[in-house]
């Protein structure tokens, strides 16, 4: 089907107009016109309660979203992804993230072949490498047992692991340390060996492509500390070594055995891949059931957004809204604010899936947007941000839709802890919404030099998602949440939300620059002055110039 360029769509026309309407609303006037919208404007499906109604919206500003969404082919693309259609053009390729997480017996064709029972067979593998290790059954190199596991990758082969890691440690193996390797700066290895003994250190080198400088760079120096820990011996490698990669090759060049290596496909996106073969370590930590578990909460996500209607598509939504703030508001960014200890790493996650995906500034048929396409994603765990940048948020010049994150229960229940940190939840989404009026700030008592000080605007919008507990199925169900909320927003753009261009010319340039800073002699430069002058002048700094 043939969708007309954004601007050039009906309900686009129309949102302009609507927008000139409802700027100039405020939260308060929607709450009081509309006594039960707070219950209204809520979708509560797969085990998550999203809570819009603190969005600067009404009814017709929903019907002309969907309108804008239906004139975009969403429906059409949605199952054009979930058929295996090559919807990233710019690499050619199929987007089938959700053939990882399908059930058993589900059919996903890629090029005319079902994918998922390889899927699972490389699940099985893992499973059973999982079991192994973890009961002590793998021993390392000297009889001894595995219990460092150190992933080694970067960009989407470490953050998903990082972050699932870290959300999910209420459910990991306590006995066992797990620490995580992606930078090429070298402090990043040494720190995270320094206490290890080699003989007790499993190695999962983590790439799809196996050629990344910084992992294949990490993964030398952790090949030569292990062999100087263990007197050399390279038959060690084979017990301390195991590759997640789709490059066999390069997997068997590097010298690991590729019976110890666990494979994905190209049509799984390096920020879509926590939940493929890149997510080992996850299952090492948690184990095969939970880490199923994890992968039945997204495939429930999958299903809710490949059938829901879109007045109830909780992704749909999600993206919807952050289109009407960056298209017709001009906000520049989205916080994403969890009050959940245990997703302290999830911001930084959704940093890569959300901005790596819609930082495009071409059409996927590469002409120039013309609009403004993915927001900045930033945020950090409630209640610490409260006491930081919130500030900005309730009292600066700057629109910033927020994402509050909530959990009804925790795995740590200590005292009043838990009702504490929700209150405060709900603390925040209220004042932002309807702030303090400077008649109520002077019926305190305030002086009147300091009631502007004081006072809040409010009509700050927010999005709560509700969910019972951080457990594995509830984090699937969150990632795939903003990986369909991503999907749904670079639809309506129409850009390539799975290609990442960008990041190809620093990784170039730095190349070239490489055996400029190493070379004893003085290297002849050709860059620009400022680029020059900075290469000769931290090559004094570190006396080689
Ligand atoms: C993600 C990007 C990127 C990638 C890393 C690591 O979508 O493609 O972050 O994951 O560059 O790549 P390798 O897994 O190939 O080492």
């Amino acid at each position: 089907m043939s969708v007309p360029a954004l601007r050039l769509r009906p309900a686009w026309a129309l949102l302009k107009q609507h927008h000139r309407k409802m700027r100039r609303v405020h939260l308060r006037q929607l709450f009081a016109k509309d006594r039960d919208r707070g219950e209204r404007f809520v979708v509560e499906d797969a085990g998550i309660y999203f809570d819009y109604s603190k969005n600067r919206i009404n009814g017709e500003t929903l019907q002309l979203l969907i309108q804008l969404a239906r004139e975009s082919g969403l429906r059409e693309r949605i199952d054009a992804m979930f058929r295996g259609d090559k919807i990233n053009t710019s690499e050619k390729r199929s987007v089938l993230h959700v053939a990882l997480r399908a059930p058993r017996d589900a059919t996903i064709l890629h090029d005319g072949r079902n994918v998922v029972p390889e899927v699972h067979a490389v699940l099985d593998r893992m499973a059973d490498f999982a079991n192994r290790l973890r009961s002590g059954d793998w021993k390392g190199h000297t009889g001894r047992r595995i219990r460092n596991v150190i992933n080694i990758g970067i960009g989407g082969s470490d953050l998903g692991p990082v972050m699932a890691y870290e959300a999910l440690r209420h459910y990991s193996e306590r006995s066992m340390t797990f620490r995580f390797v992606s930078n090429v700066d070298g402090t990043d290895f040494a720190e995270a060996v320094r206490d290890l003994d080699p003989g007790e250190t499993l190695f999962i080198v983590s790439s799809k492509t196996f050629t990344t400088l910084e992992t294949m760079t990490n993964a030398a120096t952790a090949r030569d500390w292990l062999l100087a820990g263990l007197e050399g011996d390279a038959t060690a490698i084979a017990k301390h070594f195991v590759a997640v990669s789709t490059n066999a090759g390069e997997v068997a060049k590097f010298g690991i055995d590729t019976a110890n290596m666990f494979g994905f496909w190209d049509w799984v996106g390096g920020r879509y891949s926590m939940d493929s073969a890149i997510g080992l370590s996850t299952m090492l930590a948690i184990g095969p059931d939970d880490f199923r578990a994890m992968l039945e909460g997204f495939h429930q996500m999958d299903e809710h957004f490949r059938t829901a209607p879109f007045e109830r598509n909780l992704p749909v939504l999600m993206g919807l809204l952050s289109v009407w703030y960056n298209n017709f508001f001009g906000a520049q960014t989205v916080a994403v604010l969890p009050y959940e200890q245990y997703l302290k790493r999830f911001p930084a996650y959704l940093q890569q899936l959300t901005m790596e995906s819609n930082g495009k500034q071409v059409t996927a048929d590469g002409r120039a947007v013309g609009y403004d396409t993915g927001p900045i994603y930033w945020g950090e765990p409630g209640t610490n941000g409260q006491h930081s940048f919130y500030q900005l948020i309730h009292q600066g010049t700057r629109l910033i839709p927020c994402d509050f994150i909530a959990f009804a229960r925790t795995a740590n229940p200590l005292g009043r802890h838990q009702d504490m940190l929700l209150a405060n939840v709900f603390a925040q989404t209220e004042a932002l919404a309807f702030g303090k009026t400077a008649r109520q700030v002077k019926a305190e008592g305030t002086p009147d030099w300091l009631v502007p000080h004081r006072r809040f605007e409010g009509n700050r919008p927010t999005n709560t998602i509700l969910l019972e507990a951080l457990t594995p199925a509830a984090l699937g169900k969150l990632v795939a949440l903003y990986e369909h909320s991503v999907f749904t927003q670079g639809t309506i753009w129409q850009i390539d939300s799975f290609d990442q261009w960008g990041v190809e010319l620093g990784k170039a340039l730095a190349r070239r620059i490489i055996p400029e800073l190493e070379s004893t002699a003085d290297p002849e430069l050709g860059h620009d002055s400022s680029t020059n002058a900075l290469i000769r002048r931290c090559r004094k700094l570190k006396g080689s110039g």
